[in-house]
């Protein structure tokens, strides 16, 4: 039997949708507190990196992206209300590659277990060290062959395709290293993890319950961000 390319759990399977999940085309969303607030991109930010870390500091962000090596990847972005784009072009670099430079830099503490990232609309969602640190998580500054949109992120946001859309934090302006978990802005709706594979929508009832309810949900949040 012929063996196919080694598959990552956030690449796009044709054809296939993870559980639960309906395929939609790629529009500005998020939670409902955050539709009105689209942070133009300032000329020139400087990303903040602290918590557990000797020497937090701040760094312009082509100095945290431009010695990295560019990447690109097609993969799927799936919200946790059941909608999912497929097949996204984004390019960028390798989160864990600006990670390992940071770290050195920084002086990460070696109890750092989780990563919150932050959002210049002051959303922020953390993600366990090591599923930021997969080979599928890019700082993003591109989507289909162009610059990174300001609905979509710009300058620079997190993709993190096999988990829930509510890690790919938008508008990236602060990395904070911590020793604990943050629920962020999405508190008791989140998951620590979100992988989408264990339908990890949550971190309270299993996935199948909220997919109903988050369903229900969708066209009212939906509303929020179209009326813009
Ligand atoms: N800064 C920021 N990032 C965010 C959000 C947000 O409200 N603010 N929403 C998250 C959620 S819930 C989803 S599904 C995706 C949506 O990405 P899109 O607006 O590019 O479709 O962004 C995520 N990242
Ligand atoms: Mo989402």
């Amino acid at each position: 039997m012929a063996e196919g390319p080694v598959r990552r759990s956030g690449d796009p399977i044709p054809g296939q949708l993870p559980a639960g999940q309906v395929a939609t085309t790629l529009r500005r969303f998020g939670l409902p507190q955050f539709a009105l607030v689209q942070p133009a991109p300032p000329a020139r930010l400087a990303v903040t990196v602290t918590g557990a870390v000797a020497h937090p500091t701040q760094i312009p962000l082509d100095e945290l992206i431009d010695t990295r090596q560019r990447r690109e990847q097609h993969s799927d972005l799936h919200c946790v209300t059941t909608w999912s784009a497929r097949d996204l072009h984004w390019e960028g670099v390798l989160f864990r590659e600006v990670h390992e430079a940071l770290a050195v830099r920084v002086g990460l503490a070696r109890t750092a277990g989780w990563v919150s990232i932050k959002g210049l609309d002051g959303y922020h969602a953390c993600l366990r060290l090591d599923d930021a640190l997969a080979d599928d998580v890019l700082l993003a500054d591109r989507l289909d062959g162009a610059p990174l949109p300001t609905e979509h992120g710009a300058p620079l946001r997190l993709v993190a395709p096999a988990h829930y859309g509510y890690k790919s934090v938008k508008h990236v302006c602060a990395i904070e290293y911590r020793r604990t978990y943050s629920p962020g802005s999405a508190r008791w709706a989140a998951h620590p993890r979100g992988r989408v594979e264990r339908e990890e929508r949550s971190r309270y009832l299993p996935g199948p319950f909220w997919r109903v309810i988050w369903r229900a949900a969708l066209p009212r949040v939906r509303r929020r961000y179209d009326q813009r």
